[in-house]
Order: structure tokens, then C-alpha cells, then sequence
């Protein structure tokens, strides 16, 4: 039988393919069953933001970016879903900003481990832990996500993850390090307990970060420092959720909703 194609035409094409990205990588043994229904709930998100990276995303990504520069001992870390869709952003920005990427998985299995890490490296990744390292523990978390590498997450001062939800960024703070976290849900308690929420598709997300970093490398540590100094994760949040409830008005202008009113919230 003919190997299916997504046509070009297709409305919702870009969405089509960043899905088929996915189940690539859950063919290769990278993302799990539960990360597809995991990317179910980030499509919904995206939809009802519009599907586009907003100037609150910018920012985050911008503040992200200044921090990763400025940190002592920044990460990367990468689960399945996140090595499927953005590997190849991953370590385009890993780098170009010589920041190690930490393979880290909710649902960890030896295997998948070292199957992700090979991806990245294929990719062209040049520093990437995972199996090979000292192992030890996040205090307080007792999922398999608490299980990192000594010489990585365990240390690191500043951790960029994505595409996780749970507690993890609860304990990395409780820890005293700083979170920046991509995560298409303001609801998410990862996106509420980060230092940085990205509110973004991560591959949308990754893309608009390599552009940043390229143009940051070039500033002084003072103008990153004000960057990051002006930065408030509680305005972009705040945004995030104000674009979700303008396009409910929208959706009601347009007749599509019925006796509903968030004016008293919007306003
Ligand atoms: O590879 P593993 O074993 O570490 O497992 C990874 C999954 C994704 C299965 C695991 O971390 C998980 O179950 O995640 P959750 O609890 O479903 O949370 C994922 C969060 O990421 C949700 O808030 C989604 O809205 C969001 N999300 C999903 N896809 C994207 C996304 N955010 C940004 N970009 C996406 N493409």
C-alpha cells in the first residue's frame, strides 16, 4: 500500500506534522504511549491560544535565553516527547550556548535512555548525559524523574525543561535552582511553579530561542542581567490566560457563544 502523506493543503497541515514527528518517535522506541495522549492535552492549549507564539512567549523565551547565558552550570533536560519533536532544536541551541542536555524520564527505562541520547548525538549533539553518569536523587520527588546525574540536573543552577507536568519543578526549586519551563498549559503546575513559564509549542518555542540566543551572544552581562531583572512570570502568565479568555469574546462576538460574559475579568 501507498505510504500515506499529509497534502500540503490540508488547513491544520503544521499541526498534522508536528503529530506525525511524534508518532515517529514512539515508533523508535523515544516517546511513550501516554506522551501522544500528553500531546493531546498541548494541542487543545495551543487551539484555544491561537496556535501562534505570543509576545508573553517572546519574553519568556527571551528571559530563558539571558539566564542560560548567565548561569554557572545551566541544563537542558529532555523526555521523549521533547527529544521527538525538537531534538533537532535541542541541540542546535545546546550547541550554540555549550549547555549540556540531561536525558530525564518520567517513565524511565535503561533502554529508552540510551535510545534517546544516541538520537541526539545522531543529531549532532555534543554533550549529552543520560546513562553514563554518577546517579543520584532529587530530594522529595519519588517518581523516576527524581533520578539524575550528578555531575547535571543535580547540580546545575538552571534547568530549561518541557512537555512535564507534575512536581518536578516543585522540587528542583525546593532545591534553590531556577526553572524555566515550555508548557502550553497556564493551569499546569509546572507552568505556575517555574521561575520562566514558556507558554508555546516547544518546537515553535525552540525555533524563536535559537533566534534569540544567536542575537544574545553578542550582548554585555549587564544588558542580560536587566533582561532577566525586568522579567515577571506572573504577567506572562497572567497574559496567557487573558489571550485564552479574548478569544472567548471573540467566539461570542461572532455568535458562537451564547449568554456568556468574562468582561468583569477582561476588563
Ligand atoms: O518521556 P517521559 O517518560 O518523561 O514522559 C513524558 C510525558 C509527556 C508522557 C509526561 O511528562 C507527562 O505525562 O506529561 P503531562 O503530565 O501530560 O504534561 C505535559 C504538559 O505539556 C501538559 O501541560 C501539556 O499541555 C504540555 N504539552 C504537550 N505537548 C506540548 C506541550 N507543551 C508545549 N509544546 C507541546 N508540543
Amino acid at each position: 500500500m501507498d505510504e500515506f502523506k499529509i497534502p500540503k493543503s490540508h488547513p491544520r497541515y503544521h499541526s498534522l506534522l508536528i503529530r506525525e514527528k511524534l508518532v515517529e518517535g514512539f515508533k523508535k522506541g523515544m516517546v511513550v504511549p501516554e506522551g501522544l495522549i500528553a500531546h493531546g492535552r498541548g494541542e487543545a492549549f495551543d487551539y484555544l491560544l491561537g496556535e501562534k507564539t505570543h509576545e508573553f512567549a517572546i519574553a519568556s523565551i527571551k528571559a530563558t535565553i539571558a539566564s542560560l547565558l548567565l548561569a554557572k552550570s545551566p541544563i537542558i533536560s529532555v523526555n521523549g516527547n521533547l527529544a521527538a519533536l525538537a531534538g533537532e532544536q535541542i541541540v542546535e541551541l545546546s550547541n550554540l550556548l555549550e549547555v549540556p542536555i540531561e536525558v530525564n524520564l518520567f517513565y524511565r527505562t535503561e533502554e529508552r535512555i540510551r535510545v534517546i541520547e544516541r538520537y541526539l548525538k545522531d543529531l549532532g549533539a555534543r554533550n549529552v548525559l543520560g546513562s553514563d553518569c554518577k546517579k543520584t536523587f532529587i530530594p522529595g520527588l519519588e517518581s523516576s524523574r527524581g533520578i539524575v546525574c550528578l555531575n547535571g540536573i543535580y547540580s546545575a543552577d538552571f534547568v530549561l525543561l518541557g512537555i512535564e507536568d507534575g512536581d518536578r519543578t516543585e522540587a528542583l526549586r525546593r532545591m534553590g535552582k531556577k526553572v524555566a519551563a515550555i508548557d502550553l498549559n497556564p493551569f499546569s503546575r509546572t507552568a505556575q511553579m517555574a521561575n520562566i513559564t514558556i507558554i508555546d509549542e516547544a518546537t515553535r518555542a525552540l525555533s524563536k530561542a535559537i533566534e534569540v540566543a544567536k542575537e544574545f551572544k553578542k550582548l554585555e552581562r549587564d544588558e542580560l542581567e536587566n533582561i532577566v531583572k525586568n522579567y515577571d512570570n506572573r504577567r506572562v502568565l497572567s497574559e496567557a490566560f487573558k489571550t485564552i479568555l479574548q478569544r472567548l469574546e471573540d467566539a461570542k462576538r461572532r455568535g458562537l457563544l451564547i449568554s456568556f460574559s468574562t468582561h468583569s475579568i477582561t476588563k
